[in-house]
């Protein structure tokens, strides 16, 4: 039978799969289990793979579903201790850099399946067995069930779930809204979250270094996001600029007086 769409064109308007998309998660799910925390040294990371691939092949891209992601993620099981979990929303290098220096702690991006996905890009198609490298769905094809959105929602909630004792956000208190209700941390995270596991949410508002203090504890975003939180029975908590997080952005500007004065 002819293709469905002639070779090289876009038949949708995402970048195509990452490319050599198979090799990378197998070296990441290595790296990761063998280096970056062998206490996962036991994980079989050629079958993670095949699950992974297994997951989106043969699959119609805009009908991705939480249950596709299923033998994946028990595969890549792990636990993160309580009192680690850092969420992030608009601050992903900061929190990032953060993670790195403190590292007993965890953004989604430490954890196996998080860190195996880290900006890789992946779709197949429901009339053909292959990876799709040409183009991938997007929300511009009127398409929020592809792969890669159902993925990230998927493992954001299971690691909301799985959060215990005090939990920790980075926001950015440089935009108008430092909390986005219709962001993955404002509409999947915070309500998955159990009131019985997580007793206080620890939000830090960070500043850019120069940039406007435009959203800070006492805006109406975060009182919005204190509301729904206390509502669930979760404590608030709230800092602009936390000194550990704020030394890493000084280390870029020393000289600022933010960075040479009561910080
Ligand atoms: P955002 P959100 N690699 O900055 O609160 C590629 O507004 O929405 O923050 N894409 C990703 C990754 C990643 N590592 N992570 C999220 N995305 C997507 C997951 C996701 O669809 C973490 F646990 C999101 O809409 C954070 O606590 C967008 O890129 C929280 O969710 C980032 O938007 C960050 O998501």
């Amino acid at each position: 039978m002819w293709p469905r769409s002639p070779p090289n064109h876009k038949e949708w308007q995402g970048s195509g799969t990452t490319a050599h998309f198979g090799d990378i998660v197998l070296g990441r799910c290595y790296t990761y289990t063998q280096i970056v925390r062998p206490e996962l040294r036991d994980k079989d990371c050629q079958k993670i793979q095949e699950a992974f691939l297994k997951s989106f092949l043969s699959k119609d891209p805009c009908d991705a579903t939480e249950q596709d992601y299923q033998p994946l993620i028990e595969l890549a099981n792990q636990t993160v201790p309580c009192n680690k979990t850092v969420f992030w929303s608009k601050t992903k290098e900061l929190a990032h850099q953060y993670t790195r220096v403190q590292q007993a702690l965890f953004t989604l991006e430490n954890t196996l399946l998080g860190y195996i996905a880290d900006d890789l890009s992946w779709c197949g198609d429901s009339g053909s067995s292959e990876i799709n490298y040409q183009s991938c769905p997007t929300r511009r094809d009127n398409c929020s069930s592809n792969p890669v959105s159902v993925f990230w929602n998927t493992v954001s909630k299971r690691f909301a779930e799985d959060a215990c004792g005090v939990v920790h956000v980075v926001l950015n208190g440089s935009l108008n809204e430092a909390f986005d209700r219709r962001s993955t941390f404002g509409r999947v995270e915070i309500h998955n979250l159990h009131p019985k596991k997580v007793h206080t949410l620890q939000a830090w508002v960070m500043h850019d270094i120069g940039g406007v203090r435009s959203d800070s504890c006492s805006s109406s975003s975060i009182r919005d996001l204190k509301s729904i939180i206390s509502e669930r029975n979760i404590t608030f908590t709230c800092q602009n600029n936390y000194r550990p997080v704020r030394f890493l952005q000084c280390v870029k500007n020393p000289e600022h007086p933010s960075c040479t004065s009561g910080i």
